[in-house]
């Protein structure tokens, strides 16, 4: 019995320290992953860093203040003869030390966290720019210049498991809910700079591996950037609560080489030239699609005002 409880402490222990020794290394969030991953760019790096040593600062503080702790109530017990303090009303350098000393600490640590996010809102000399709309419940991204535009929602698969009522876990579906129809595809090491707005309702456009979430909100144009080390896949999610289907619109960013974006980026752009008769009529990006009459309106007026829609 003893031996099982220690068994499970151990495994607990050991759960929570590898991912600090392995630094997280995978973009993608592990099962019992407790702490949060390094992810692929420079953000999230910095991010990654200011938490961990936000997170040893309180390792250590923990360490002092509950083994204080231990030690006065193992040492000063009664069975050994301990008397209480009546008298001890206050000690002022006392008081003077532990309002001094986390008043440093948090200096210590405002520094590099405010010096981080400057760098993270500074989205001067990118190198192109996406626009992402949320929409309930999909999104919409615009490669602003290129004239290439689509929506992305969630795969046909994971909406057909999730509409037949059967357990999701015996559908056997590697990336249900996270996979999209159309993924946003982007180079590696290119500075990117996102606009963010929604046409309904406030959303979130947020992928853990890039660094940070942005909110997409009605109206307003939001900013960010990002510029992903290495190529790969990357999730995420809508980050706030937009409705019923909140959770049915996932976002999936492919990072690949330039040069393998600009052929993708070309492909996309010969699928959007005009037709040259009137008969060939070329495949047209997914339109959003309605889900209430007022939404498709809206929809359908900003894709009259985009020049990309086909
Ligand atoms: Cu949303």
């Amino acid at each position: 019995m003893k031996a099982g409880r220690f068994k499970q402490w151990g495994a607990g222990i050991a759960a929570m320290a590898l991912p600090v020794l392995a630094s997280a290394q995978a973009a993608d969030p592990k099962p019992w992953q407790l702490n949060m991953g390094r992810g692929v760019t420079m953000q999230s790096g910095n991010a990654y860093d200011a938490h961990m040593f936000a997170l040893w600062v309180c390792v250590v503080i923990g360490v002092l203040v509950f083994g204080a702790m231990a030690y006065a109530m193992f040492k000063f017990r009664h069975s050994k003869g301990a008397v209480p303090d009546k008298d001890f009303t206050h000690s002022t350098k006392l008081e003077v030390i532990w309002t001094v000393v986390p008043v440093v600490l948090l200096v210590l640590m405002a520094f590099p966290a405010t010096s981080k996010l400057i760098k993270m809102y500074d989205t001067r000399n990118a190198e192109m720019t996406v626009k992402i709309t949320g929409y309930q419940w999909m999104w919409k991204y615009d490669y602003l210049g290129e004239n290439v535009g689509f929506t992305s929602r969630l795969d046909r698969k994971s909406d057909e498991i999730r509409q037949s009522g059967v357990d999701a876990r015996t559908a056997n579906h590697p990336h249900y809910l996270l996979d999209v129809d159309n993924v946003l595809v982007l180079p590696t090491d290119t500075k990117i700079r996102f606009v963010i707005t929604a046409d309904d309702v406030i959303h979130a456009w947020w992928v853990p591996a890039l660094g940070w979430k942005q909110d997409a909100i009605p109206g307003i144009v939001n900013e960010a950037w990002t510029e992903i080390d290495k190529p790969g896949i990357y999730r995420g999610q809508c980050a706030e609560l937009c409705g019923k289907d909140h959770g049915f619109m996932p976002i999936v960013v492919k990072a690949v080489p330039m040069a393998e974006y600009q052929q993708w980026l070309a492909a996309q752009k010969a699928k959007n030239a005009p037709a040259p008769g009137p008969a060939a009529t070329p495949a047209a990006p997914a339109q959003p699609e309605a889900t209430t009459p007022n939404t498709d309106a809206t929809a359908a007026a900003a894709e009259k005002q985009a020049p990309v829609a086909g």
